[in-house]
């Protein structure tokens, strides 16, 4: 039966209107491309990612400056990697030590230290050994900074969980991850193996490094007086942290002496970009550094004003109640007790921990595109929160 021309061409145009419907679906997800596209940084002219990226001095230390492992390498200074991580995340520790002392530690041989609340197995320290020339030390946390401290209701906190599970917050049902966040927030720059060191980089299980990085980067630290370094800085989960912020200004009211003159309230307490994070965290941006990165220095959170701090919100039982995690209460601390001009955008470090990314642009990078900030879902774009560090503090 012969079809009128009229209807097959209707019938055509709505085949391909459908092929076109279901690509818009489930086709590639598409990201900002550039200068003109501002999705992400709508206080940004530019994401700085995509502009050539170098070293951060002209005065930097190399690796013909002495940097051989063991007693010859006189240039290093007190510093180690370090990682707190499971056995049974083996595999993922050997994938980012690999990708570490391929762009920057096989250079300097700096030692990795790695804190587990269990004893580590054979295996893992037999693989994570094989991947440096540099001493690794395997250290286990005391009892008494892991457990659950004996303040914390035991029923509150059983009936917290659930709470916080029905809200859907990551990882919140673990108890675990709760102990870890403490740990990190307060407690592992006083375990016994780390007492003579002063810096630190921090490094997790699949994270991934792209880029050479051909100074050495705790030197730069200390030559330039940098207490902390950052490469990704995002917004958090209003519903993580309810009373961090209330908690933190109840202890600033008390210790006002602590704040820093050049601090970093205005990037803390910003609520013209996402007005409803800081509604739920009754005043805070929930801007922070993304603590799975980071290089620092422990004096900072060896510090009375951080002591204190750490002392007031332990006792105020968030990190079991709520989820409080390291990042905003690392990034609280150092935006509201040191100099601002003290805390370094790592930029020229390629950084990966899903499903972010700093990724600079610059001929030492192999692996990541210039600018890309996720490979996840477009909606992830607006937990960018670089815009407002840039714009209250700046790029130093
Ligand atoms: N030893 C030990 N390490 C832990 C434990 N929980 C977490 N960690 C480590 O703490 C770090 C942070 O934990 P992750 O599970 O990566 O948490 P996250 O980064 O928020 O979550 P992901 O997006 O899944 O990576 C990682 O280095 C883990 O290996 C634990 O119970 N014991
Ligand atoms: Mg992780």
């Amino acid at each position: 039966m012969a079809i009128a021309r009229p209807i097959r061409v209707l019938a055509m145009a709505a085949v391909v209107l459908w092929v076109f419907f279901l690509y818009q679906i489930f086709g590639p997800t598409r990201y900002p491309k550039g200068p003109g596209d501002r999705v992400t940084l709508k206080n940004m002219d530019r994401d700085p990612n995509l502009d050539l990226t170098g070293e951060p001095e002209d005065s930097l230390h190399r690796k013909d400056e002495g940097y051989e492992p063991g007693e010859a390498g006189t240039a290093r200074i007190n510093a180690t990697i370090l990682s707190v991580v499971r056995n049974s995340e083996v595999d993922g520790m050997v994938q980012a030590m690999r990708d570490l002392e391929q762009t920057w530690n096989s250079k300097f041989n700096y030692p990795w230290t790695f804190f587990n609340d269990e004893e580590f197995t054979e295996e893992f320290k037999t693989r994570t050994q094989a991947e440096t020339k540099a001493k690794c030390s395997y250290e286990l946390i005391p009892k008494e900074h892991w457990d659950v401290p004996s303040w914390i209701d035991d029923g509150l906190f059983k009936e917290s969980l659930k709470i916080l599970e029905e809200k859907n917050i990551q990882y919140s049902g673990m108890v675990s991850y709760h102990q870890m966040c403490r740990w990190n927030s307060g407690l592992f720059y006083k375990h016994p193996a780390l007492e003579n060191t002063q810096y630190y980089w921090r490094v997790e299980p699949k994270v991934h490094f792209f880029c050479d990085v051909d100074y050495d980067v705790f030197r730069y630290m200390q030559d330039y007086n940098k207490t902390y370094g950052f490469t990704i800085n995002l917004y958090d989960d209003p519903e993580s942290i309810p009373t961090l912020w209330p908690q933190t200004m109840k202890f600033v009211a008390q210790h006002s002496e602590y704040l820093h003159e050049n601090n970093a309230m205005n990037w803390l307490s910003d609520s013209v970009r996402r007005p409803e994070h800081n509604i739920k965290a009754q005043g805070y941006s929930t801007c922070h550094f993304w603590s799975n990165f980071e290089i620092g220095d422990m004096n900072f959170f060896r510090s009375q004003a951080y002591e204190d701090y750490f002392n007031h919100l332990d006792r105020a039982g968030g990190f079991f109640y709520e989820r409080w995690g390291d990042a905003p209460v690392h990034s609280i601390a150092l935006g509201l007790f040191e100099d601002a001009s003290k805390i370094h955008w790592f930029r020229d470090i390629g950084y990966q921990h899903i499903p972010y990314f700093n990724c600079p642009n610059s001929p030492k990078c192999k692996g990541c595109m210039a600018g890309r900030f996720t490979d996840g879902e477009a909606f992830l774009l607006k937990e960018d929160c670089r815009a407002n560090w840039f714009k209250y503090v700046g790029m130093g």
